[in-house]
């Protein structure tokens, strides 16, 4: 119905009436408020959560940062022992995971968080709570992971956390496991950012933003959430296998017992390569966005920069080996991986291309934005010709663990990431907070960190290629490095004032400073049309968007949407209200309701968190009481805020569009989240199948004799048994849709013991044949694919008592069913990954010829 509306095309607006301006204006107020007092913490809206997410990844790299400073003061000087060297450990592998973890990841997801709804003229994103589920799970796990440092027990075995030295309790004691199950948990809290934010940019943009207009920002935080899901996933992997081995003994990583320590760098680079292209597009994002307003015009080659940055996407999860080039692998990989290395140059130049030759055909405007993004690109350039040198392997052989590295990485990540976001900093400071900041401090802290920068890092290229390693607490005097090193303790320290100033001119109180005029850059994106002062509405109301820079190219748009003449204007009944839109051209599809401010997302985000951290301390019967915690409160939060049955099937959106209230299947953003999601488990899935191979790849004996292969017919009768299961699934969504829901329900419930009963018999499989994961590798290994599989089907039976239950209760219904088509489209991938563990463990080594 919706496909005929021609939205430029629409009847005009009605006449303007104050009255009822006024009263839409209260009814949106009343909806859109944010708590106040301490009840805001129950709040979920995208600006407050992204206001805390921010104010947290900062705190995180202030915390770090400090930790830097302490390092930088034990090596001023040779022999020092204002540290201890085990100390020294616990620092650098803190600031390196503090930083990576803690700060550059989340930092892109508070950001895009704050500002992505505003740049997309939208409401809010599309699962409000979800953020705010986030946003806690990474508050607890990040207080979890630093706090450890106060006990003497933070993590030392560097941020890559190699095994066999952190796999082996002797050598590693408590600090690794904080590290791998508070950063699993962290993991868990980006995932769930990346698919808010994916289904954001897919599903929420305004009518008629058809994907060519889409904002060079949204792209990147598409591609960068898209990378999210697919490089966090296999180090989940790796953690459950390090964890495995830690806590019980399985034998994966140690090579007596057929494991391989190797298997854990290539887990771990899967996810580190792309991990750095996740911290820097997001900064690109922010300098393709600041860019154009201060140079006045639109983005030379838009089209070019985002087929750049899918590029470099895509490259850089090839590229995970040349981390690895020093640890013996065949040469002709060594090869193939170094050309690719720098393959990946040429997309990212692409997009610096781009902008220069936007400065060039314009008159760009000065200002402490565009100082720090010339840094940026001054240092990234650099950085980046120093990782072209180590991506040749032989120099690599020379410079690997020194402080060239040290200072290659540094380059790297403050120029392609810390001082594009403190451009983003100065820049969108005014949007949020509707005050100014100080100009003059401003340029004070970009020179105090610019010079402090540069004086740290640069002696290091020289320190590193004289011999010193990475990773020492200290060095002898005969070394001969030490007026390097007091050179680089010198400019840290500056760089540390210049952050100081910075932090003054953030936090500086503005109460009666005056509010600043509305798109005080002038700028083209959407987010400045926000009014001043500042409604908790985003907008009021969703304009069409036929252009790419709106404010530029649509001059009565700001009126249009302040006086309600665009969609959704109203809140009639009381709800939040989004318009959902379709992927390619932006149609209007649907309105959805949002879930208000709420404690249930902060009530499972604790128990979550208490879930890892007890499991820290194996205090098993804690963990599994906020394991069902964790599951209550969550089940709660769906049951409350999500598929609610509308008062009428459809309302009246402004301007004479009538739209559906409700949506199922491929339509609904929970359908999509569903999805999304399970791709990202699918992948720490395949990090496990990728296990799997790369033993039978390295180790001639991976595969044992027939006798000791889980029963083949065992095998066969639980694969069928799970394939049963699903198809339960299938039938109770048939039955339902036909309006038998008690067949529906029967159904469902009727897949619990089926399941039960499958992974029985794989359990009985791997037992009867005497699967002793503590023994080998591949008995490991089959037994964590099983294990895998059991914890999916515990999650399945929870989900169809669920369903079952909103069936029962009249919350899903044959009519309004999308809990049902949600459920049945994870049962689909749940029978995939049943059917390809039953190919691993039955077929491959029968195509082996091992049977
Ligand atoms: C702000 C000024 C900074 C200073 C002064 C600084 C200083 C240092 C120092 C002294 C080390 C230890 C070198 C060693 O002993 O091997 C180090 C390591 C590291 N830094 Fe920084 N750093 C800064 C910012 C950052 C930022 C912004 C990031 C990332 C976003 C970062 C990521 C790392 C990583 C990943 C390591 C490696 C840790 C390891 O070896 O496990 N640093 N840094
Ligand atoms: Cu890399």
């Amino acid at each position: 119905m919706t496909e005929e509306i021609d939205l430029s095309k629409l009847p005009p607006a009605e006449p303007y009436d104050k009255a009822r301006d006024e009263a839409q204006r209260a009814r949106l107020m009343k909806v859109w408020q944010t708590p106040t007092g301490w009840r805001r913490i129950s709040a979920v809206n995208n600006s407050s959560v992204g206001k805390w997410y921010l104010l947290t990844s900062f705190a995180f790299f202030a915390f770090a940062g400090f930790l830097a400073l302490l390092m930088r003061a034990q090596l001023a000087v040779p022999n020092n022992d204002l540290l201890s060297q085990s100390l020294y450990n616990q620092l650098f592998t803190l600031h390196g995971t503090a930083m990576m973890f803690l700060f550059a990841v989340p930092i892109f997801e508070a950001v895009a968080i704050l500002i992505l709804p505003e740049i997309l003229g939208a409401r809010d994103l599309p699962f409000p709570r979800l953020s705010a589920f986030g946003y806690w799970c990474f508050l607890i796990g990040g207080i979890f992971v630093c706090g450890s440092v106060f006990f003497g027990v933070a993590p030392d075995g560097g941020w890559f956390m190699y095994a066999p030295l952190s796999s082996n309790p002797d050598y590693s004691g408590l600090g690794a496991d904080i590290w791998l199950l508070g950063l699993s948990f962290i993991e868990v809290s980006s995932i769930a950012a990346a698919v808010e934010l994916i289904v954001g940019v897919l599903k929420s943009r305004p009518p008629g933003m058809r994907l060519n207009l889409v904002p060079l920002y949204c792209w990147y935080v598409l591609v960068v959430a898209g990378m999210i899901l697919f490089a966090f996933p296999p180090l989940i992997a790796g953690d459950l296998l390090l964890e495995m081995e830690r806590a019980f003994g399985w034998a994966f990583f140690d090579p007596d017992r057929g494991g391989d320590p190797l298997l854990w760098q290539h887990l771990f680079w899967i996810f580190g390569h792309p991990e750095v292209y996740i911290i820097f597009l997001p900064s690109i994002a922010l300098i393709a966005t600041i860019l154009p307003t201060f140079a006045g015009r639109p983005m030379v080659g838009h089209s070019w920069i985002v087929l750049s940055a899918v590029g470099v996407a895509f490259l850089s999860f090839g590229l995970w080996v040349h981390h690895m080039f020093t640890t013996g692998l065949p040469e002709i990989s060594l090869s193939f991986f170094s050309a690719a290395s720098e393959a990946v140059a040429v997309p990212t130049g692409i997009q610096i291309f781009c902008f220069i030759a936007t400065m060039l055909v314009s008159k760009v405007r000065r200002s402490v934005p565009m100082l720090f993004a010339g840094g940026a690109l001054a240092i990234f350039v650099f950085g980046g010709l120093t990782g072209v040198m180590v991506a040749l392997v032989p120099f690599d052989w020379q410079a690997h663990d020194s402080y060239f590295v040290v200072a290659h990485l540094h380059y790297t990540l403050i120029g392609g990431m810390l001082f594009p976001l403190f451009a983003g900093v100065h820049y969108w400071y005014p949007f949020v907070t509707q005050k100014k900041m100080s100009d003059k401090l401003g340029r004070w802290s970009f020179w105090l960190m610019f010079g402090g920068f540069n004086l740290a890092f640069l002696p290091m290229h020289w320190t590193g290629v004289m011999g010193m390693p990475r990773r020492v607490w200290t060095y002898d005097v005969t070394d001969g490095w030490a007026v390097l090193n007091m050179v680089s303790t010198v400019g840290a320290f500056i760089f540390a004032a210049g952050f100081v100033v910075l932090a003054v001119n953030v936090l500086w109180p503005r109460g009666k400073a005056p509010l600043v005029e509305r798109n005080l850059w002038n700028a083209g994106t959407m987010e400045w049309s926000a009014e001043v002062p500042d409604k908790p509405w985003g907008v009021r109301s969703i304009p069409y968007i036929h252009t790419r820079y709106p404010l530029w190219e649509q001059k009565e748009l700001l009126g249009e949407m302040d006086r309600g003449e665009w969609f959704l204007p109203d809140a009639e009944e009381g709800k939040r209200e989004l318009i959902i839109t379709d992927i390619l051209d932006a149609r209007p599809l649907y309105v959805q309701r949002v879930g208000g401010p709420s404690y249930l997302t902060l009530g499972s985000a604790f128990c979550l968190g208490a879930v890892f951290i007890l499991a820290t301390f194996h205090l098993w019967t804690l963990t599994l009481l906020f394991g069902a915690g964790f599951v209550g409160f969550t089940l709660w939060w769906l049951w409350t805020g999500t598929s609610e049955i509308p008062e009428k099937p459809e309302k009246e959106a402004g301007r004479g569009l009538v739209l559906p209230t409700y949506a199922q299947g491929n339509n609904a953003p929970g359908w999509w989240a569903v999805f999304i999601t399970m791709t990202g488990d699918m992948t720490a899935f395949m990090g496990l199948v990728f296990s799997y191979f790369f033993y039978w790849t390295a180790l001639p004996n991976f595969l044992p004799d027939a006798a000791k292969l889980p029963g083949f017919g065992w095998l066969v009768i639980g694969l069928a048994l799970l394939l049963a299961g699903w198809i339960t699934a299938l039938l109770a969504r048939e039955r339902l849709a036909g309006g038998g829901t008690a067949q529906a329900m029967a159904l469902l419930i009727a897949g619990v013991p089926l399941a039960a009963l499958g992974i029985g018999a794989w359990c009985w499989a791997a037992w009867s044949a005497g699967l002793n994961p503590t023994e080998t590798s591949f008995d490991a290994t089959v037994w964590v694919l099983i294990l895998w599989m059991g914890l999916h089907l515990l999650l399945d039976a929870v989900m169809r008592l669920y369903v079952a239950a909103r069936i029962w209760r009249g919350r899903c219904t044959p009519r309004y069913r999308a809990d049902s088509a949600n459920l049945t489209l994870f049962t689909h991938f749940l029978a995939l990954t049943a059917v390809v563990i039953f190919a691993l463990l039955a077929l491959f080594p029968m195509l082996m010829g091992v049977v």
